[in-house]
């Protein structure tokens, strides 16, 4: 690597360091626990878009390599009340993936999971969160900024929301990319239809076919930040969610047989760490973000 590289690399990692550290003691500050990272289990998220699911064998048994741990969230909630983990997720994404500059298909999100909680209530603990973390890096790596040349705007709170439907009918189909574009703050898309999301996402039983989710989106063309919101925790709910979905029942099978001895309601999101710091360090593209990106489609260490 070339010395400027390194410098740039260092810079970004250093930030990179703050921001876990920063997260990690807001959470703290408000009581959540922070739980170990789930890395294999025979369920896992099956997402809302196609992945080549990665799985191994062990001693007889089929084991997922964790697309997101929602499930292992709910599950700790009947022991905690507020956890988060820095989890990281395998997601073997398309090769249409491989140049859009913010998909690596190892990558880690902050989860966490709130227990009796609504999604205005992670909503604001989540500007929260960014506020102070964007606050803390301007004012703590003033350096790497300054080698980074990134100017950054600390975002007041509350952020902008627009609904998912109204979003599509004033921006079209590529609205996330275009919301982003337009705004310089963050903006929150809610209202997912139903349809567009995984069966775990509450549906809101005073608009049907809508759910009471979540995304954020970042400002100055970094995409979407996260995604979250409150889940269905009652057994029967959850079931008539699959198979609405399309997906069998056996394929959770171990998750069905906890939800139905009860789960918490429950609201929460999860956070992208390779894309926040893709964005507060204005990068170019996610593998910048990362000592060993996993490039989709590349041969990677
Ligand atoms: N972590 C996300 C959530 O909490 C789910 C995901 O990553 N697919 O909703």
């Amino acid at each position: 690597m070339k010395e400027k590289n390194i410098e740039k690399t260092k810079a970004v990692l250093k930030i990179q360091s703050e921001i876990r550290r920063i997260l990690g003691e807001e959470l703290r500050k408000r009581r959540f626990i922070e739980i170990s990272p789930v890395i294999l289990s025979p369920i896992t998220d099956p997402l809302n878009h196609p992945t080549t699911p990665a799985h191994i064998n062990c001693y007889g048994k089929n084991y997922n390599v964790t697309q997101s741990m929602i499930f292992h969230k709910q599950l700790a909630l009947r022991t905690l009340e507020k956890i988060f983990v820095f989890s990281p997720n395998v997601r073997i994404e398309p090769l249409d993936k491989k140049d859009t500059g913010r998909h690596l298909f190892e990558f880690t999100q902050l989860d966490l999971e709130v227990k009796d909680v609504k999604r205005e209530d992670v909503m604001r603990l989540c500007e929260e969160l960014l506020i102070a973390t964007i606050t803390s890096i301007k004012r703590g790596c003033k350096q790497e900024l300054k080698m980074l040349g990134r100017g950054l705007i600390v975002p007041k709170n509350p952020f902008k929301q627009i609904r998912h439907v109204d979003a599509y009918k004033q921006y079209g189909e590529d609205f996330e990319s275009v919301i982003s574009k337009t705004y310089n703050e963050p903006v929150w898309i809610i209202d997912i239809p139903l349809t567009s999301r995984e069966f775990y996402d509450k549906e809101n039983l005073e608009k049907p076919g809508f759910l009471r989710d979540m995304d954020l989106i970042y400002p100055e063309g970094y995409g979407e930040a996260l995604s979250g919101g409150e889940r269905e925790y009652e057994y029967e709910r959850i079931k008539e969610r699959i198979l609405k979905k399309g997906q069998n029942l056996s394929q959770f099978k171990e998750y069905l047989e906890l939800a139905e001895k009860g789960l918490p309601s429950s609201a929460g999101f999860g956070i992208g760490i390779e894309r926040l710091t893709r964005f507060i360090c204005g990068l170019k593209r996610i593998e910048e973000s990362s000592l060993f990106p996993k490039i989709p489609g590349k041969a990677c260490i």
